[in-house]
């Protein structure tokens, strides 16, 4: 009897210190509130948490891989596309002179890292020397100049990289925006408009002859759009139709907080897998810039809004994982992005401005 009071203090005192040891593990845990990994501590990076679902990728330049950023694209990314180095002007400034180092030395640092590279891109109307369809007047070569370039161009490129580059986004961006369905092509395009449709099957077989392993795609942006989405089947569905090596489709995904919806996103993976392709997000973005917000800053009202976004994008991939066979984002961090203009950013990323995880971010690995 005399005891109780003891007992009952000591026991009192157990259970505080239990509940104080209890909280430092917690806090002191590399596991966050869901049970996964978060901040600093965590030692799984995004390809980890979809290692059973896609690769994942990321845009990168010749120092992407250099210093704190090297660090984060390693952990992160197990895939990645030259975002401007093998384009054609860039690769091919002149007609005798390839300029290949800065596009070697990503694939030498991506090989090195156990990372898969994609290739982009071989045939476009932008980035591409005006050498290459101008003559010395600036007048349209003939299109048997033109195609004879191309080839030259193509077969070159392809056998530089045979064996590094697993697939090749041939053809990018050749399908008119115009809401007319009739206007297939992009006028201004220069190699459409010297050579016509013709040169599209060519281009591919070109590449495919170049390497009869390399994934061949046609890549393309606003692939959510009813009318362009169903230019773009046509197209393939031809293309097919005539035996041309095309394997997959690259669905660019420069999206924003509004746009595609959730239903649009899977009709358009939907309706290009039933051509039997292959399908990849290969230039993945949501941009939190619009036109009627004047704002500069990532309020915490576009930070869930993202958040909401790539957390249902994400959702969409996982669900469709068999047709899809990678996701690739255009540039590492919020630090530095295409979309960045006009003295404006557009914090389109998963990683912030200091390369750390955004809130999307743990959403995207939550599941
Ligand atoms: O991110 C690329 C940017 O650095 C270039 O200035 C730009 C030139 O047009 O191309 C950007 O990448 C594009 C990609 O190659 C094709 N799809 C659209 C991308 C964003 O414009």
């Amino acid at each position: 009897m005399k005891n109780k009071p003891i007992l009952i203090r000591t026991g009192i005192t157990l259970l505080s210190v239990t509940l104080l040891v209890a909280v430092i593990i917690f806090l002191t845990s590399s596991k966050g509130p869901w049970g996964i990994d978060s901040g600093q501590q965590d030692t799984k990076g995004l390809k980890d948490y979809y290692k059973n679902f896609f690769p994942i990728g990321v845009a990168v330049g010749p120092n992407s891989f250099d210093g704190a950023t090297g660090e984060l694209v390693k952990k992160n990314f197990n895939s990645v596309t030259c975002e401007n180095v093998m384009k054609p002007a860039l690769i091919h400034p002149e007609q005798n002179r390839y300029n290949w180092e800065p596009a070697d030395k990503i694939v030498a640092q991506a090989q090195a890292a156990g990372m898969k590279v994609r290739g982009h891109t071989l045939c476009w109307h932008a980035q591409t020397g005006a050498w290459m369809t101008k003559d010395a007047e600036g007048k349209p070569v003939s299109k048997e100049v033109a195609l004879a370039r191309l080839k030259e161009h193509i077969t070159t490129v392809v056998s530089h990289f045979k064996g590094k580059v697993y697939c090749w986004d041939v053809l990018n961006e050749i399908i008119s925006d115009s809401a007319n369905v009739n206007k297939m092509y992009m006028d201004t395009d220069p190699w459409f408009n010297i050579c016509g449709e013709e040169y599209i099957p060519k281009i591919y077989q070109w590449a495919h002859e170049a390497d009869p392993d390399a994934i061949l795609f046609y890549n393309d942006y606003n692939t959510e759009n009813p009318v362009k989405r169903e230019k773009i089947y046509n197209m393939l569905k031809k293309l097919l139709a005539q035996g041309v090596p095309i394997h997959g489709v690259g669905l660019q995904a420069h999206w924003n907080m509004n746009n595609p919806t959730e239903d649009q996103i899977r009709e358009s993976i939907d309706k290009f897998a039933s051509l039997g392709l292959k399908i990849q997000f290969t230039e993945l973005d949501v941009t939190t810039i619009s036109r009627r917000d004047t704002s500069r800053a990532f309020t915490p009202e576009k930070e869930k809004k993202q958040m909401e976004f790539y957390k249902m994008a994400f959702k969409v991939f996982r669900e469709k994982k068999d047709k899809i066979t990678g996701v690739t984002f255009w540039n590492v961090s919020d630090r530095g992005s295409w979309l960045d203009r006009g003295g404006r950013k557009a914090y389109p990323l998963l990683f912030d401005t200091n390369n750390q995880p955004k809130k999307a971010y743990w959403e995207v690995v939550k599941f």
